[in-house]
């Protein structure tokens, strides 16, 4: 069995949907560098950095970055949806899953742990470059949904690894509410993917709907 580590709210969430939708079980170890303790010991033991999702296949191979990931387990089962069928669209899925890794879920990192990007950085400092990667995180958003169309889904025919990264990582940094008004078709889509019956569970459980 494969073994996801992951916490809830992170970026394990597009993981752990893809393996519903493969109807794959994995062991789930919950582990985060925001969360001292034995999970994040084991965690550190395969994934130096200490992030999510890292999943570790059963022949002990260590895959991290959830681009990769999600790839990856569109390769092993092109039976699937998670990848589509068709060379070009499959091209497109992959640009869009790497731009994501890239741009967006980059940026996440730098409003997170801006002292990590600037030496002797003092708090005025973290707090501008906190602004200016939301902004920019933002503006990155647009330009995705401006690039990638859903006919339906991301992914295609199917709902598929690219909208699961999609709705996992817009989450984030306001992301969702700057969508609303900026791009509102595509905000649109993310909630349809999320509703969607074979991974409406799984988000729920790792957002709660607030009432
Ligand atoms: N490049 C990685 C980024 C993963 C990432 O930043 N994960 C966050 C959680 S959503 C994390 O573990 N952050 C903790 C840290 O960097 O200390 C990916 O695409 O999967």
């Amino acid at each position: 069995m494969v073994v996801l580590y992951g916490s809830r709210g992170s970026g394990s969430a597009a993981i752990e949907a893809a393996l519903a939708l493969l109807g794959q079980p994995a062991r789930i170890v919950e582990a985060a560098t925001w969360v001292p303790g034995p999970g994040l010991d084991e965690l550190r033991t395969v994934n130096p950095l200490g992030q999510i999702p890292t999943l570790v296949l059963a022949d002990g191979t260590v895959l991290t970055e959830s681009a990769a990931i999600l790839l990856h387990l569109g390769l092993m089962h092109p039976e699937s949806a998670l990848l589509p069928a068709d060379a070009s669209a499959r091209a497109q899925a992959m640009r869009g899953l790497v731009y994501i890794a890239a741009n967006c879920y980059a940026a996440i990192g730098l409003i997170d742990y801006p002292e990590r990007w600037c030496e002797d950085a003092d708090e005025p400092t973290n707090k501008r470059i906190q602004a200016g990667s939301r902004h920019r995180l933002h503006a990155l958003w647009d330009i995705f949904a401006d690039t990638f169309p859903a006919p339906p889904w991301l992914s295609g025919r199917d709902l598929g690894a690219l909208d699961l990264l999609a709705a996992v990582v817009s989450q984030w940094s306001g992301a969702r509410a700057h969508l609303a008004t900026s791009r509102p078709a595509f905000r649109a889509l993310l909630t349809r993917i999320e509703d969607d019956p074979r991974v409406a569970a799984m988000f729920a459980r790792h957002w709660p709907p607030v009432a």
